[in-house]
């Protein structure tokens, strides 16, 4: 798809820029007392999953404008991720999305093995409904008020685990679109407890080495309410779930202005911080490219989380979740996942011995600029040499468009103007 050539030949070009970029910050790091080969290292080894629905042209509740080449079924998605990967080394695995990427775990293992990807979190699908299903979603899947919408919605998620268990994949993501448009319209508690019930029954069917990701979600589609609304109703849940249960964080999936790097924190302190899905926003669950809005809050979440992975136990699940309406969703895909890695090594060079101090002796004024320190070293030339030396590319998003992969599979892919996105 991509040949090694074309990428060395785009490397080629770029490598004495990017080696001299990587030299001078090492020297000004120095000064800092950081090793710039620790830091490379660091970021070389990290990885953010791929949604399989992230690849495709996502659309708004008003309409979905496709692009050109447009993946076909899950085979096209995992080979336009594993171009994601190629080219950035930032994305080894893919979350897979039933029952949209449904196939035979036997052909999903080779075409993975093939392309050298593995298998990240599987997300059930209980908010629309499907050609032929039974029992119809629309007023709720597992907190329905009906015995048997609740039992498929059950049934759904229980193969969307066996159907893990056989690719490799170590967890299961759900998210629920039930709640209520109306007060009155649904009982808080008797709907809650309908919930609860019905994932205790998906949580017994976990294989002793997965964990359940609940994600809470304020508003969409359900407009007054929802079920799992916010950060301490997931917390609850979890809770009352068990061990393996943890809560799973959407950066849009919570009210304006809210701390949500405060809300990590609780979360890791409390044992309950599953994962993430990484995107940004501007007014609401925008589902916008990851740092594209506020890079500084994506600083501020990676700042707990390298606070809290000095417990080497702790091991947070790590996805984007966005829909991309006007870009191609590959370089979007490849653009956010640097801003992630940007991200986490900004928050590697924070000072956290000095930081503690101000802390300690609320120089509140100093404790912030610690912060800044980091936020504002431009890490540029420390994620180029890591995806270099990992055989990626230095300028993936130039080495993309050198490639001509999208002239490429339009040529095999009919344009399509069929639905597609469903992003949570
Ligand atoms: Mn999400």
């Amino acid at each position: 798809m991509i040949s090694n050539d074309s990428i060395e030949k785009c490397n080629d070009a770029d490598f004495v820029n990017a080696r001299a970029d990587y030299n001078a910050l090492g020297d000004h790091l120095a000064r800092r007392n950081i090793h710039i080969g620790q830091i490379k290292d660091k970021v070389a080894a990290y990885g953010v999953a791929i949604p399989s629905w992230g690849v495709g042209t996502g659309g708004t509740r008003f309409a979905r404008f496709p692009g050109v080449g447009e993946p076909r079924d899950i085979f096209d998605k995992l080979d336009d991720c594993s171009v994601v990967q190629r080219l950035t080394r930032a994305t080894p695995s893919v979350s897979l999305h039933i029952p949209w990427d449904k196939a035979p775990a036997s052909d999903l293992n080779a075409k993975a093995e093939q392309l050298g990807l593995s298998f990240d979190a599987m997300n059930s699908n209980t908010f629309q409904d499907q050609l032929n299903q039974k029992h119809s979603y629309k007023y709720g899947s597992l907190s329905n008020t009906d015995a048997g919408t609740r039992q498929q919605a059950v049934e759904h998620n229980i193969e969307c685990i066996e159907l893990g268990a056989a690719i490799g994949s170590k967890a299961l993501t759900v998210w629920v679109g039930d709640g209520s448009n109306f007060p009155g319209q649904s009982h808080f508690t008797q709907q809650l407890n309908r919930y609860l019930d019905s994932a205790k029954q998906v949580y017994a069917a976990l294989p002793d080495d997965w964990r359940l990701l609940t994600e809470h979600k304020m508003y969409e589609p359900a407009f007054y309410s929802t079920v799992v609304q916010d950060w301490g109703s997931n917390y609850l849940i979890a809770n009352e779930l068990g061990d393996k249960a943890f809560c799973l964080v959407d950066l849009g999936h919570h009210a304006p202005n809210v701390n949500i790097e405060m809300i990590v924190a609780r979360l890791i302190h409390f044992g309950k911080l599953g994962g993430f899905h990484f995107n940004d926003s501007k007014y609401g669950d925008d589902d916008l490219d990851t740092g594209s809005i506020d890079p500084y809050r994506l600083f501020l979440v990676f700042n707990e989380l390298v606070e809290a992975e000095q417990d080497p136990s702790f091991k947070p699940m790590h996805m984007l979740d966005q829909s991309h309406n006007v870009t191609d969703p590959i370089e979007s895909l490849m653009v956010s996942a640097m801003e992630v890695q940007r991200a986490y090594a900004q928050a590697l060079l924070v000072d956290r011995f000095a930081l503690a101090d101000y802390q300690e002796n609320n120089d509140a004024l100093m404790a912030t600029n610690a912060l800044k320190a980091g936020f504002r070293t431009d890490v540029e030339p420390i994620l180029r040499m890591a995806r270099y030396e990992n055989g990626g590319a230095i300028d993936p998003v130039a080495a993309y468009r050198t490639s001509g992969y999208r002239a490429k599979v339009a040529e095999q892919r009919p344009a399509v103007s069929g639905v597609g996105g469903g992003i949570v």
